[in-house]
């Protein structure tokens, strides 16, 4: 599919070294560096209530991460899906009473227009899963092959067999075995994969955590003809299966939410290793979650602050961007229209203070330049780094126009 146009970034001089990243896996810091090319893919959106500030503040982190990788010199490929067929978008479809392809493809415009306004650099391979059918319902059959999928007939069986995938089978002491990314005990993994589409009850399964592969053709339900029997994925094999197609094995860093650490990037980490025999990154990287009005801004709840309708507003895309990077990728917060504010209070500082060419006071802006690509080199602290800027504003830089194509390439606001 394509994607969205990309902004321009500026070259700086220098050059900075490969950024730490936390590794939810392994609980720490850990250097986010494969080779000449950094590989990346984050989980993209199920096409409805598009596109909202959590949204928005996860592209945004690792947009930035990328902008840190340009700025030491290496390439990037960037990979990410859209959930284009699942539970909940067929769900919403029917509830308000359109087709849910005309949903999908209406929000996933919107989600694109949402995303060039903020400056988000596009994913060079942009898939959505009903592309890549074949390719998805190709790799459940192998999975049934090695001996770590199995069917459970369908309720009223006439619609064949669903597909499951055998976490113990599956499970390989170099490789994945479930836990290993999310750290989580038996307990909370299954209280997560009851809340977020599991189904723990289903009949039949080997194990209540073993999750849906491939769904069987139901009435009144989309499907599709394939290697497996007609039907439609689960959940967590589209990412497996998009990522490797389009990344190669063992990349450099997974991205998502932390609402994906279990059981979504659990389970595609465990497929991924099932199929390639490889861990599927290097790095499990999760943002904290965005709030609104005291409760997760979700999709479910209803409690949203859209983008688009914040810029139909006349907000500056530059104050969106600039409220989201004034906290830290990793935290949990919430959005507020004073933290709005205070990012536009920023940006006008900004602006007046670092117009022209002539300097302001004796402040090296080279030296500027080194503090910010540290505190971003370092987990991507953008807290830091707009602290490290708003003060070199207040002392007076000697080279204004330097420190504006820092802030326009690492930060991505051009001012
Ligand atoms: N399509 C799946 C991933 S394969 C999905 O989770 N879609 S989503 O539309 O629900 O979310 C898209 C991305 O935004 C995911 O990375 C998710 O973790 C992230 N996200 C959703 N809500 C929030 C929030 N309140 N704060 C931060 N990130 C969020
Ligand atoms: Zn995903």
């Amino acid at each position: 599919m394509k994607a969205w146009n990309r902004p321009e970034i500026p070259t700086l001089p220098g050059l900075s070294s490969a950024p730490c990243l936390y590794d939810t896996a392994t609980r720490g810091l850990v250097e986010a560096h494969t080779g000449d090319t950094a590989r990346i893919y984050v989980c993209g959106i199920t096409p409805y209530d598009a596109t909202h500030m959590g949204h928005a503040a996860t592209y945004l982190a690792y947009d930035t991460l990328q902008r840190v990788w340009l700025d030491a010199g290496l390439e990037v490929h960037f990979a990410q899906n859209v959930t284009d067929i699942d539970d909940p978008l067929l769900e919403r479809a029917a509830a308000t009473g359109v087709d849910w392809q005309d949903l999908a493809a209406s929000q996933v415009d919107l989600f694109r227009r949402d995303m060039e306004a903020l400056s988000i650099l596009p994913p060079e391979d942009y898939v959505a899963v009903t592309e890549v059918l074949d390719e998805i319902a190709d790799a459940v059959r192998r999975l049934v092959a090695a001996g770590v999928a199995y069917e459970v007939p369908t309720p009223d069986s006439s619609a064949g067999s669903d597909i499951y995938f055998d976490c113990a089978l599956a499970a390989d002491d170099d490789l994945w075995a479930l836990g290993n990314i999310s750290n989580l005990d038996s307990a909370v993994m299954e209280e997560l994969f009851r809340e977020r589409g599991g189904d723990p009850d289903r009949d039949g399964k080997r194990d209540v955590l073993d999750p849906l592969l491939w769904r069987a053709a139901r009435d009144g339900e989309p499907s599709w003809a394939s290697a497996v029997g007609a039907g439609r994925p689960g959940w967590h094999i589209e990412c497996s299966v998009i990522a490797l197609m389009e990344l190669g094995r063992d990349f450099t860093v997974q991205g998502g939410g932390s609402d994906l650490v279990f059981p979504h990037h659990e389970m595609s980490a465990g497929h991924a290793a099932a199929l390639s025999g490889h861990p599927l990154a290097k790095v499990y990287s999760h943002t904290g979650m965005v709030a609104y009005q005291g409760e997760k801004m979700s999709k479910s709840l209803g409690n949203l602050v859209l983008v688009s309708k914040l810029l139909a507003a006349g907000v500056d895309a530059r104050a969106i961007r600039l409220t989201l990077l004034a906290h830290h990728y990793r935290s949990d917060w919430e959005w507020t229209d004073s933290a709005l504010e205070t990012a536009q209070d920023r940006l006008a500082t900004w602006c007046s203070r670092l117009s022209g060419d002539t300097g302001t006071g004796d402040l090296p802006a080279l030296e500027v330049l080194a503090t910010v690509r540290e505190s971003l080199r370092v987990d991507l602290n953008t807290p830091k780094a707009l602290a490290q800027i708003d003060s070199a504003v207040a002392l007076g830089v000697d080279d204004p126009a330097l420190l504006r194509r820092a802030i326009s390439a690492l930060l991505g606001v051009a001012l």
